[in-house]
């Protein structure tokens, strides 16, 4: 059958004859089928049988949020089924399984993930998730350090390289979506009503649009490892204790620190949508305090994990433990290794500025700044962000101990 979009009446006759379903879910006439996709792009359908629940996740072929307007090719889910694979055996438990991929149809069935929600709504109520950071440093590490030069051999790495090639077209969105709509007044921008003066001398700093080109630049030439390349917290499900890294269909090679920098933006700008989201100044201050914890602990649990998988698993065509190890010059080998981390964290940064940015001024927001009703509010919200945005992008020398302390000052004295 040629490619057609599932519906909630038609899945059952089109997926009832496959045991991959069956087997976990039971007698397809019994099956219910909701359509809970609230992303960006695909459908999203959870069907419930007599025995169980599974996930089945189909992209459409046009951008989801816009229209047909906007066509977008099909092979997004051939991508994402083998980032999940890939992520699946880097880091196992983080991902998850997947029971059936059908290319034609762009689908991939999927566990129900219960009791999980999404992390960004969950955040958004204010809920603590004590190991989201730890879980998300171990994976950032482990994902990005197993799908590298420092892991594979030159064959493995080029040839996953010109596989994963191929998701241009998702590619193209983060080109443009991140890297440059919001310095311009590109079509599809929009942005909350009273932030235009602090939009002008945003866009108007040529040193931050020298800082976003060169994080473009590094985003296209640094082909160091596989992102997962949308890793935000609404790529993430959490319940209290577990945290399940989901839809990577913008995968590609990429830097270190692309997923790294996307990931802490997302925190950053939770941090400063909590003066929208407290009922009087000051009672979301611990889960601030929080936020900028994890922001924190995320990194340095990131390097810790890099640094042991860096002297355990060091095994690719990079930093040879032949040419350091072999030789008695472990030091060299830790030399290397702060500098390898020291390049990520300057991406990671480059990186985190402008998503900041792109989710206040382009066309894909985030509900923490969105679900602020009152606009005066979210507005000023936004123009923290904004600033804290641009000096993370464009400071040289920050260091991972000055993220927090930076947040909390411009949250303290920025459109106040
Ligand atoms: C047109 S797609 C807009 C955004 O949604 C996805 O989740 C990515 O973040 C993309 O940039
Ligand atoms: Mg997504």
């Amino acid at each position: 059958m040629t490619y057609a979009p599932l519906t909630p009446k038609t899945l059952p006759s089109r997926l009832g004859g496959l045991p991959a379903l069956t087997d976990r879910i039971g007698d397809p006439s019994l099956w219910s089928v909701a359509e809970v996709g609230d992303g960006n792009l695909n459908l999203v359908f959870i069907v419930t049988g007599p025995v169980g629940r599974i996930v089945v996740k189909q992209a459409l072929p046009y951008v989801r949020m816009v229209g047909d307007s906007w066509p977008l090719p099909l092979n997004r889910a051939f991508f994402e089924y083998n980032a999940l694979c890939r992520h699946a055996a880097r880091d196992p438990g983080r991902v998850p399984e997947v029971f059936h991929f059908d290319e034609t149809q762009a689908l991939i069935v999927m566990r129900y993930l219960a009791p999980h929600v999404i992390l960004r709504k969950s955040i958004v109520r204010g809920v603590e998730h004590p190991d989201l950071a730890r879980h998300m440093g171990a994976f950032l590490a482990r994902s990005l350090f197993r799908g590298s030069a420092l892991s594979l051999s030159g064959k493995e790495l080029r040839e996953d390289m010109g596989l994963f090639a191929g998701n241009h077209a998702l590619a193209d969105i983060t080109e443009n979506l991140v890297f440059s709509d919001p310095y311009f007044a590109a079509k599809l921008n929009r942005h909350t009503p009273g932030l235009d003066p602090f939009i002008a001398p945003l866009r108007a700093d040529r040193a931050l649009r020298i800082a976003a080109q060169e994080a473009k630049h590094a985003f296209l030439s640094k082909t160091e490892t596989l992102v997962h390349g949308d890793l935000h917290s609404g790529s993430l499900m959490v319940t209290a204790d577990d945290t399940q890294v989901i839809d990577p269909e913008f995968a590609i090679y990429g830097p270190f620190g692309f997923d790294v920098g996307m990931f802490m933006a997302n925190l950053m700008l939770a941090y400063f949508a909590q003066s929208g989201h407290e009922d009087v100044p000051g009672s979301r201050d611990r889960y601030r305090d929080w936020l900028l914890g994890q922001l924190v602990e995320v990194w340095q649990v990131f390097a810790t994990e890099f640094r042991h998988l860096w002297q355990t698993e060091r095994t690719g065509i990079l930093y040879e433990t032949r040419l350091f190890e072999a030789l008695g010059d472990t030091p060299g080998a830790e030399a290397a290794l702060t500098g390898v981390l020291c390049g990520i964290w300057r991406d990671a940064m480059g990186f985190c500025g402008v998503e900041m940015h792109r989710r206040i001024l382009g066309l894909a927001h985030v509900e923490d700044l969105e679900a602020i009703t009152d606009p005066a509010r979210r507005m000023k919200a936004e123009a923290r962000a904004l600033e804290a945005g641009r000096i993370i992008a464009t400071a040289c020398a920050l260091a991972p101990s000055d993220l927090a302390a930076l947040a909390r000052d411009i949250d303290r004295s920025v459109a106040r």
